[in-house]
Protein backbone atom coordinates (compact mmCIF):
# COMPACT_ATOMS: atom_id res chain seq x y z
CA UNK A 1 0.00 0.00 0.00
CA UNK A 2 1.24 3.29 -0.73
CA UNK A 3 1.16 5.94 2.01
CA UNK A 4 0.01 9.75 1.61
CA UNK A 5 2.89 11.92 0.30
CA UNK A 6 2.82 13.72 3.83
CA UNK A 7 2.72 10.71 6.19
CA UNK A 8 5.83 9.06 3.73
CA UNK A 9 7.84 12.57 4.37
CA UNK A 10 7.18 11.98 8.08
CA UNK A 11 8.45 8.49 7.75
CA UNK A 12 11.64 9.57 6.21
CA UNK A 13 12.40 12.09 7.71
CA UNK A 14 11.48 10.06 11.36
CA UNK A 15 13.99 7.56 9.76
CA UNK A 16 16.54 9.99 8.62
CA UNK A 17 17.11 11.84 12.27
CA UNK A 18 17.03 8.32 14.06
CA UNK A 19 20.09 7.48 11.58
CA UNK A 20 21.89 10.55 11.79
CA UNK A 21 21.63 11.51 15.56
CA UNK A 22 21.10 7.78 17.08
CA UNK A 23 22.64 5.26 14.52
CA UNK A 24 25.34 7.17 13.44
CA UNK A 25 27.11 8.38 16.44
CA UNK A 26 27.11 4.52 17.81
CA UNK A 27 28.86 2.87 14.33
CA UNK A 28 32.68 2.51 15.47
CA UNK A 29 30.97 0.79 18.64
CA UNK A 30 29.07 -1.47 17.30
CA UNK A 31 31.50 -2.42 15.07
CA UNK A 32 34.15 -3.24 18.29
CA UNK A 33 31.40 -4.76 19.78
CA UNK A 34 30.34 -6.87 17.32
CA UNK A 35 26.94 -6.05 18.59
CA UNK A 36 23.94 -3.70 18.30
CA UNK A 37 22.55 -2.19 21.93
CA UNK A 38 19.75 -3.17 22.92
CA UNK A 39 18.42 -0.47 23.89
CA UNK A 40 18.83 0.77 19.85
CA UNK A 41 16.45 -2.48 18.80
CA UNK A 42 14.15 -1.33 21.16
CA UNK A 43 14.12 2.02 19.50
CA UNK A 44 13.76 0.15 16.33
CA UNK A 45 10.90 -1.65 17.01
CA UNK A 46 8.90 1.49 18.79
CA UNK A 47 9.66 3.19 15.53
CA UNK A 48 8.21 0.14 13.13
CA UNK A 49 11.36 -0.54 11.41
CA UNK A 50 10.75 -4.50 11.37
CA UNK A 51 7.74 -3.88 10.11
CA UNK A 52 8.01 -2.11 7.14
CA UNK A 53 6.97 -4.58 5.15
CA UNK A 54 4.35 -6.65 6.54
CA UNK A 55 0.75 -5.90 5.83
CA UNK A 56 -1.31 -3.43 8.11
CA UNK A 57 -3.80 -6.01 9.28
CA UNK A 58 -1.24 -7.81 10.50
CA UNK A 59 0.26 -4.76 12.59
CA UNK A 60 2.87 -3.51 9.99
CA UNK A 61 3.70 -0.16 7.87
CA UNK A 62 2.37 -2.35 4.76
CA UNK A 63 4.72 0.22 2.86
CA UNK A 64 5.37 -0.37 -1.33
CA UNK A 65 8.03 -1.38 -2.55
CA UNK A 66 8.89 2.55 -3.55
CA UNK A 67 8.43 3.30 -0.38
CA UNK A 68 10.26 0.76 1.48
CA UNK A 69 13.30 1.63 -1.24
CA UNK A 70 13.10 5.20 -0.24
CA UNK A 71 13.48 4.38 3.68
CA UNK A 72 16.14 2.07 2.28
CA UNK A 73 18.04 4.99 1.29
CA UNK A 74 17.87 6.58 4.31
CA UNK A 75 19.31 3.27 6.11
CA UNK A 76 22.04 3.32 3.99
CA UNK A 77 23.73 6.09 5.07
CA UNK A 78 24.90 4.04 8.45
CA UNK A 79 26.89 0.90 9.31
CA UNK A 80 24.43 -1.59 7.07
CA UNK A 81 24.97 -3.79 10.26
CA UNK A 82 22.34 -1.62 11.53
CA UNK A 83 19.89 -2.60 8.81
CA UNK A 84 20.76 -5.75 8.82
CA UNK A 85 18.73 -6.51 12.44
CA UNK A 86 15.43 -5.71 11.58
CA UNK A 87 16.26 -6.67 7.45
CA UNK A 88 15.90 -9.64 7.66
CA UNK A 89 11.82 -9.27 8.82
CA UNK A 90 11.17 -6.70 6.26
CA UNK A 91 12.45 -8.89 3.85
CA UNK A 92 14.10 -12.27 2.88
CA UNK A 93 12.54 -13.71 6.68
CA UNK A 94 8.65 -12.81 6.41
CA UNK A 95 8.11 -11.99 2.23
CA UNK A 96 8.02 -15.92 1.42
CA UNK A 97 4.99 -15.91 4.66
CA UNK A 98 3.53 -12.62 2.96
CA UNK A 99 3.35 -13.92 -0.31
CA UNK A 100 2.14 -18.01 -0.11
CA UNK A 101 1.47 -18.32 3.66
CA UNK A 102 -1.89 -19.30 4.68
CA UNK A 103 -4.15 -16.88 6.71
CA UNK A 104 -3.26 -19.13 9.44
CA UNK A 105 0.09 -19.39 9.43
CA UNK A 106 0.12 -15.52 8.62
CA UNK A 107 -2.10 -14.81 11.50
CA UNK A 108 0.54 -16.83 13.88
CA UNK A 109 3.28 -15.21 12.64
CA UNK A 110 2.83 -11.68 11.11
CA UNK A 111 2.15 -9.44 14.24
CA UNK A 112 5.11 -10.94 16.18
CA UNK A 113 7.17 -10.23 13.07
CA UNK A 114 5.76 -6.93 12.40
CA UNK A 115 7.31 -6.15 15.69
CA UNK A 116 10.15 -7.14 16.21
CA UNK A 117 9.08 -9.68 18.63
CA UNK A 118 10.07 -12.45 16.38
CA UNK A 119 13.21 -12.15 14.68
CA UNK A 120 13.07 -14.68 11.15
CA UNK A 121 15.88 -15.89 9.20
CA UNK A 122 15.59 -17.26 5.50
CA UNK A 123 17.39 -20.26 5.54
CA UNK A 124 18.76 -21.27 1.62
CA UNK A 125 22.08 -21.48 1.20
CA UNK A 126 24.20 -24.78 1.89
CA UNK A 127 27.92 -26.30 2.44
CA UNK A 128 27.50 -27.42 -1.04
CA UNK A 129 24.31 -24.92 -2.67
CA UNK A 130 25.21 -21.30 -2.98
CA UNK A 131 24.78 -20.11 -6.23
CA UNK A 132 23.53 -23.09 -6.97
CA UNK A 133 20.43 -22.93 -4.51
CA UNK A 134 17.90 -25.72 -6.65
CA UNK A 135 20.98 -28.31 -5.53
CA UNK A 136 19.62 -27.87 -1.83
CA UNK A 137 19.89 -31.19 0.04
CA UNK A 138 18.11 -30.61 3.60
CA UNK A 139 15.60 -33.56 3.66
CA UNK A 140 12.16 -33.01 4.31
CA UNK A 141 10.56 -36.45 4.74
CA UNK A 142 6.60 -37.06 5.42
CA UNK A 143 5.72 -39.33 8.45
CA UNK A 144 2.32 -38.79 8.91
CA UNK A 145 1.71 -35.03 10.19
CA UNK A 146 4.83 -33.79 10.40
CA UNK A 147 7.92 -33.62 8.22
CA UNK A 148 11.29 -34.74 9.29
CA UNK A 149 13.98 -32.00 8.58
CA UNK A 150 17.94 -33.30 8.15
CA UNK A 151 20.57 -31.01 6.93
CA UNK A 152 22.64 -27.85 7.28
CA UNK A 153 22.32 -24.23 6.44
CA UNK A 154 24.85 -21.96 6.20
CA UNK A 155 25.63 -18.44 6.19
CA UNK A 156 22.56 -17.81 7.53
CA UNK A 157 21.55 -13.84 8.64
CA UNK A 158 19.96 -13.43 11.72
CA UNK A 159 19.85 -16.79 12.49
CA UNK A 160 21.54 -16.39 16.01
CA UNK A 161 18.91 -14.10 17.13
CA UNK A 162 15.80 -15.40 15.25
CA UNK A 163 12.60 -17.28 16.22
CA UNK A 164 11.26 -18.20 12.57
CA UNK A 165 13.11 -19.51 10.31
CA UNK A 166 12.26 -19.84 6.23
CA UNK A 167 13.92 -23.02 5.26
CA UNK A 168 14.42 -24.37 1.71
CA UNK A 169 14.22 -28.21 1.63
CA UNK A 170 14.33 -31.19 -0.66
CA UNK A 171 11.11 -32.90 -0.10
CA UNK A 172 11.36 -35.10 -2.93
CA UNK A 173 14.54 -37.10 -3.92
CA UNK A 174 13.46 -38.20 -7.29
CA UNK A 175 12.96 -34.78 -8.73
CA UNK A 176 16.78 -33.35 -9.13
CA UNK A 177 16.82 -29.43 -9.08
CA UNK A 178 13.89 -26.76 -8.43
CA UNK A 179 11.08 -29.35 -8.70
CA UNK A 180 11.91 -30.86 -5.29
CA UNK A 181 12.06 -28.33 -3.51
CA UNK A 182 9.67 -27.49 -0.57
CA UNK A 183 9.76 -24.82 2.13
CA UNK A 184 8.73 -24.65 5.51
CA UNK A 185 8.28 -22.04 8.56
CA UNK A 186 10.01 -23.69 11.61
CA UNK A 187 9.96 -22.09 14.70
CA UNK A 188 13.38 -22.17 16.52
CA UNK A 189 12.23 -23.88 19.72
CA UNK A 190 11.70 -27.69 17.79
CA UNK A 191 13.65 -29.82 19.33
CA UNK A 192 16.49 -30.64 17.00
CA UNK A 193 17.24 -27.44 15.56
CA UNK A 194 20.96 -25.62 16.65
CA UNK A 195 22.37 -22.68 15.50
CA UNK A 196 26.74 -22.46 15.02
CA UNK A 197 28.74 -19.54 16.33
CA UNK A 198 28.54 -16.43 14.57
CA UNK A 199 30.90 -16.40 11.59
CA UNK A 200 34.32 -13.62 11.63
CA UNK A 201 33.76 -11.81 8.85
CA UNK A 202 35.69 -9.27 6.64
CA UNK A 203 32.80 -6.47 7.84
CA UNK A 204 29.08 -5.46 8.62
CA UNK A 205 30.26 -6.52 12.21
CA UNK A 206 27.08 -6.05 14.43
CA UNK A 207 25.17 -8.33 12.03
CA UNK A 208 25.88 -12.03 12.42
CA UNK A 209 25.72 -15.33 10.21
CA UNK A 210 25.43 -18.87 11.52
CA UNK A 211 25.14 -22.43 10.69
CA UNK A 212 21.63 -23.87 11.29
CA UNK A 213 21.64 -27.49 12.28
CA UNK A 214 18.41 -30.08 11.52
CA UNK A 215 19.30 -32.84 13.31
CA UNK A 216 15.20 -35.02 12.52
CA UNK A 217 13.47 -31.65 13.39
CA UNK A 218 10.13 -32.65 13.53
CA UNK A 219 7.89 -29.89 11.24
CA UNK A 220 4.03 -29.93 11.54
CA UNK A 221 2.57 -30.27 8.18
CA UNK A 222 0.94 -27.16 8.36
CA UNK A 223 3.82 -25.25 9.06
CA UNK A 224 4.59 -26.15 4.95
CA UNK A 225 4.91 -22.75 3.37
CA UNK A 226 3.23 -23.61 0.10
CA UNK A 227 2.58 -26.68 -1.96
CA UNK A 228 4.92 -29.39 -2.15
CA UNK A 229 7.95 -28.83 -4.51
CA UNK A 230 6.89 -25.01 -5.09
CA UNK A 231 9.47 -23.83 -2.71
CA UNK A 232 12.30 -23.16 -5.24
CA UNK A 233 9.42 -20.66 -6.53
CA UNK A 234 9.09 -18.75 -3.04
CA UNK A 235 12.45 -18.18 -2.78
CA UNK A 236 13.32 -16.70 -6.20
CA UNK A 237 10.22 -14.20 -5.95
CA UNK A 238 11.46 -13.70 -1.99
CA UNK A 239 14.84 -12.57 -3.79
CA UNK A 240 13.44 -10.81 -6.32
CA UNK A 241 12.42 -8.55 -3.85
CA UNK A 242 15.08 -8.44 -1.43
CA UNK A 243 17.26 -7.76 -4.25
CA UNK A 244 15.55 -4.45 -4.77
CA UNK A 245 16.07 -3.34 -1.12
CA UNK A 246 19.82 -4.46 -1.02
CA UNK A 247 20.26 -1.87 -4.46
CA UNK A 248 18.18 0.86 -2.29
CA UNK A 249 20.81 0.02 0.33
CA UNK A 250 23.85 0.79 -1.62
CA UNK A 251 22.61 3.76 -3.25
CA UNK A 252 22.07 4.71 0.18
CA UNK A 253 25.65 4.11 1.57
CA UNK A 254 27.21 5.63 -1.44
CA UNK A 255 25.34 9.08 -0.95
CA UNK A 256 27.09 8.98 2.25
CA UNK A 257 30.71 8.10 1.05
CA UNK A 258 29.76 10.91 -1.32
CA UNK A 259 28.75 13.29 1.28
CA UNK A 260 31.69 12.53 3.79
CA UNK A 261 34.23 12.99 0.41
CA UNK A 262 33.12 16.24 -0.12
CA UNK A 263 33.46 17.17 2.49
CA UNK A 264 36.71 15.94 3.51
CA UNK A 265 37.77 17.23 -0.08
CA UNK A 266 36.59 20.90 1.30
CA UNK A 267 38.33 21.07 3.93
CA UNK A 268 42.04 18.66 3.33
CA UNK A 269 44.36 21.16 2.06
CA UNK A 270 47.32 20.43 -0.21
CA UNK A 271 49.70 22.46 -2.12
CA UNK A 272 47.81 25.05 -0.62
CA UNK A 273 44.09 24.54 -1.54
CA UNK A 274 41.51 22.23 -0.95
CA UNK A 275 41.87 19.02 -2.88
CA UNK A 276 38.31 19.71 -3.79
CA UNK A 277 39.80 22.28 -6.11
CA UNK A 278 41.75 19.63 -7.89
CA UNK A 279 40.07 18.24 -11.52
CA UNK A 280 41.56 15.04 -10.80
CA UNK A 281 40.06 14.36 -7.25
CA UNK A 282 36.98 16.17 -9.03
CA UNK A 283 36.73 13.29 -11.46
CA UNK A 284 36.33 10.76 -9.04
CA UNK A 285 33.05 13.06 -6.91
CA UNK A 286 32.17 12.81 -10.21
CA UNK A 287 32.02 9.30 -11.73
CA UNK A 288 30.97 8.46 -8.06
CA UNK A 289 27.73 11.00 -8.35
CA UNK A 290 26.96 10.26 -11.64
CA UNK A 291 26.73 6.27 -10.86
CA UNK A 292 25.11 6.83 -7.68
CA UNK A 293 22.31 8.85 -9.72
CA UNK A 294 22.03 6.24 -12.26
CA UNK A 295 21.34 3.37 -9.69
CA UNK A 296 19.42 5.56 -7.49
CA UNK A 297 17.04 5.75 -10.74
CA UNK A 298 17.10 2.14 -12.15
CA UNK A 299 16.22 1.36 -8.26
CA UNK A 300 12.92 3.46 -7.75
CA UNK A 301 11.64 3.05 -11.13
CA UNK A 302 12.07 -1.02 -10.61
CA UNK A 303 10.52 -0.65 -6.78
CA UNK A 304 7.88 1.68 -9.12
CA UNK A 305 7.06 -1.58 -11.71
CA UNK A 306 6.79 -3.72 -8.96
CA UNK A 307 4.18 -1.87 -7.37
CA UNK A 308 2.19 -1.66 -10.58
CA UNK A 309 2.36 -5.10 -10.47
CA UNK A 310 4.87 -6.15 -13.03
CA UNK A 311 7.29 -8.92 -12.75
CA UNK A 312 10.82 -7.69 -12.32
CA UNK A 313 13.37 -10.43 -12.19
CA UNK A 314 14.90 -8.91 -14.73
CA UNK A 315 15.05 -5.18 -13.50
CA UNK A 316 15.93 -6.36 -9.58
CA UNK A 317 18.80 -8.61 -10.67
CA UNK A 318 20.21 -5.38 -13.08
CA UNK A 319 19.54 -3.19 -10.15
CA UNK A 320 21.32 -5.38 -7.66
CA UNK A 321 24.30 -6.00 -9.89
CA UNK A 322 25.03 -2.34 -10.81
CA UNK A 323 24.26 -0.49 -6.97
CA UNK A 324 26.04 -3.38 -5.61
CA UNK A 325 28.96 -3.17 -7.78
CA UNK A 326 28.57 1.17 -7.90
CA UNK A 327 28.95 1.24 -4.29
CA UNK A 328 32.42 -0.79 -4.42
CA UNK A 329 33.84 1.67 -6.97
CA UNK A 330 32.35 4.59 -4.54
CA UNK A 331 33.78 2.99 -1.71
CA UNK A 332 36.84 2.47 -3.39
CA UNK A 333 37.22 6.33 -4.52
CA UNK A 334 36.53 7.54 -1.08
CA UNK A 335 39.10 5.76 0.18
CA UNK A 336 41.79 7.07 -2.30
CA UNK A 337 40.09 10.55 -2.08
CA UNK A 338 40.89 10.34 2.10
CA UNK A 339 43.98 8.88 1.23
CA UNK A 340 46.07 8.13 4.38
CA UNK A 341 43.34 8.67 6.48
CA UNK A 342 40.63 6.33 4.48
CA UNK A 343 43.08 3.62 5.11
CA UNK A 344 43.34 4.19 9.04
CA UNK A 345 40.24 3.68 11.05
CA UNK A 346 39.44 7.37 12.30
CA UNK A 347 37.02 8.13 9.73
CA UNK A 348 35.29 5.09 9.19
CA UNK A 349 35.97 5.15 5.33
CA UNK A 350 38.11 1.87 5.28
CA UNK A 351 34.79 0.10 7.86
CA UNK A 352 32.35 1.00 5.20
CA UNK A 353 35.28 -0.18 2.46
CA UNK A 354 34.53 -3.18 4.10
CA UNK A 355 30.98 -3.53 4.57
CA UNK A 356 29.94 -3.37 1.31
CA UNK A 357 31.83 -5.90 -0.10
CA UNK A 358 29.56 -8.53 0.57
CA UNK A 359 26.83 -6.51 -1.48
CA UNK A 360 28.22 -8.17 -4.39
CA UNK A 361 27.65 -11.83 -2.85
CA UNK A 362 24.61 -11.83 -0.94
CA UNK A 363 21.13 -12.66 -2.22
CA UNK A 364 22.91 -13.43 -5.12
CA UNK A 365 26.35 -12.88 -6.64
CA UNK A 366 27.23 -10.08 -9.62
CA UNK A 367 27.52 -13.73 -11.66
CA UNK A 368 24.08 -15.03 -10.61
CA UNK A 369 23.01 -11.38 -11.32
CA UNK A 370 23.99 -11.49 -14.95
CA UNK A 371 22.79 -14.52 -15.50
CA UNK A 372 19.35 -13.90 -14.72
CA UNK A 373 19.43 -10.60 -16.47
CA UNK A 374 20.92 -12.70 -19.65
CA UNK A 375 18.21 -15.08 -19.61
CA UNK A 376 15.46 -12.80 -18.97
CA UNK A 377 16.27 -10.54 -21.90
CA UNK A 378 16.96 -13.52 -24.38
CA UNK A 379 13.54 -14.40 -23.41
CA UNK A 380 12.19 -11.43 -24.30
CA UNK A 381 14.16 -10.84 -27.16
CA UNK A 382 15.68 -7.90 -26.60
N1 LIG B 1 10.31 -16.01 -9.94
C1 LIG B 1 9.48 -17.08 -10.05
N2 LIG B 1 9.90 -18.28 -10.48
C2 LIG B 1 11.19 -18.41 -10.83
C3 LIG B 1 12.11 -17.32 -10.74
C4 LIG B 1 11.62 -16.09 -10.28
N3 LIG B 1 12.42 -15.03 -10.16
N4 LIG B 1 13.32 -17.75 -11.16
C5 LIG B 1 13.18 -19.04 -11.49
N5 LIG B 1 11.90 -19.44 -11.29
C6 LIG B 1 11.30 -20.75 -11.58
C7 LIG B 1 11.48 -21.07 -13.05
O1 LIG B 1 10.40 -20.54 -13.82
C8 LIG B 1 11.49 -22.58 -13.05
O2 LIG B 1 10.17 -23.05 -12.92
P1 LIG B 1 9.59 -24.14 -13.97
O3 LIG B 1 10.51 -25.32 -13.86
O4 LIG B 1 8.21 -24.39 -13.47
O5 LIG B 1 9.67 -23.47 -15.30
C9 LIG B 1 12.19 -22.92 -11.75
O6 LIG B 1 12.05 -21.77 -10.91
C10 LIG B 1 13.66 -23.22 -11.94
O7 LIG B 1 14.26 -22.09 -12.54
P2 LIG B 1 15.66 -22.16 -13.29
O8 LIG B 1 15.64 -23.31 -14.26
O9 LIG B 1 15.94 -20.81 -13.82
O10 LIG B 1 16.63 -22.55 -12.08
P3 LIG B 1 18.20 -22.66 -12.03
O11 LIG B 1 18.56 -23.82 -11.21
O12 LIG B 1 18.78 -22.56 -13.41
O13 LIG B 1 18.63 -21.38 -11.15
C11 LIG B 1 19.24 -19.15 -10.62
C12 LIG B 1 18.35 -20.11 -11.42
C13 LIG B 1 20.71 -19.31 -10.90
C14 LIG B 1 18.78 -17.79 -11.07
C15 LIG B 1 18.96 -19.33 -9.09
O14 LIG B 1 19.47 -20.57 -8.64
C16 LIG B 1 19.53 -18.23 -8.23
O15 LIG B 1 18.97 -17.13 -8.15
N6 LIG B 1 20.63 -18.49 -7.53
C17 LIG B 1 21.20 -17.58 -6.56
C18 LIG B 1 20.57 -17.81 -5.23
C19 LIG B 1 20.88 -16.71 -4.28
O16 LIG B 1 20.59 -15.56 -4.51
N7 LIG B 1 21.50 -17.09 -3.18
C20 LIG B 1 21.87 -16.15 -2.19
C21 LIG B 1 21.58 -16.68 -0.86
S1 LIG B 1 20.07 -16.24 -0.25
S2 LIG B 1 20.49 -14.68 0.88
Amino acid sequence: MALDLATRDQLIDTVRRFVAERLRPLEAKVAEDDAVPDDVLAEMRQLGLFGLSIPEEYGGLDLSMEDECLVGLELGRTSPAFRSAFGTNVGIGSQGLVMFGTDEQKQRYLPGIASGEIVTSFALTEPEAGSDSASVQTRAVRDGDVYVLNGIKRFITNANKASLFTVMTRSDPEKKGAAGVTAFLVPRDLPGLSVGKPEKKMGQHGAHICDVIFDNVRVPAENRLGAEGEGFKVAMQVLDRGRLHISAVCVGVAERLITDCVAYAQERKQFGQPIAGFQLVQAMIADSKTEALAARALTLETARKRDAGQSVTLEAAAAKYFASEMVGRVADRAVQIFGGSGYVADHGIERLYRDVRIFRIYEGTSQIQQVVIARETLKRGG
